[in-house]
């Protein structure tokens, strides 16, 4: 009898490495907020083996976490929530070089450089199949370059890399 005890352990605890290499996820990272800030921002490039959608995320960290998209509109940058972000079989999806972040809402207390914050994904697989992921996203420091002027953000918009893109954004109201 003890012996099949063992074996389903075993598949079990083999079933739930292989579960754990589906969804791959690096370079997780969200910003420092300051005081009374409201809303934080976590990038992160997320790998699934087979065909996934992202549809949702949550952190005991804040009230709510959405998946937003940023456009231009007219000249005017905009955030959008999205309902779902597509993450093709095997190909490593970067959120924020595809114009995506995920909003932290709600901060129950600004996020410190250098502590973590702990999110936990949700993705529907093509099967249907809902997954989740915990995801551990290391605070990175606040930039160091003052608020701008509207106009002068959007001139200067162009030339900006993403990560300094998402500075900005940051300052922006949500
Ligand atoms: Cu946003």
């Amino acid at each position: 009898m003890k012996k099949y005890v063992w074996a389903g352990l075993a598949a079990l605890l083999i079933s739930l490495s292989a579960q754990a290499k589906d969804v791959k996820v690096s370079d997780a990272w969200s910003r420092a907020t300051a005081p009374g800030q409201d809303a934080g921002m976590l990038q992160a490039v997320i790998t699934s083996k087979k065909d996934a959608k992202l549809v949702g995320a949550s952190s005991k960290a804040c009230a709510s976490v959405e998946l937003h998209s940023m456009v231009t509109e007219g000249g005017m940058m905009k955030m959008r929530q999205v309902e779902a972000i597509d993450l093709p079989a095997g190909e490593a999806v970067d959120l924020g070089a595809q114009g995506y972040h995920l909003m932290l809402i709600g901060l129950k207390k600004p996020l410190k450089e250098g502590k973590k914050v702990a999110v936990t994904l949700q993705l529907r697989q093509a099967d249907g199949k809902m997954k989740k992921v915990k995801v551990s996203a290391k605070v990175r420091g606040m930039t160091d370059s003052k608020p701008q002027a509207k106009h002068e953000h959007m001139e200067q918009h162009k030339e900006m890399t993403q990560h300094e893109h998402m500075d900005m954004h940051e300052k922006m109201q949500h």
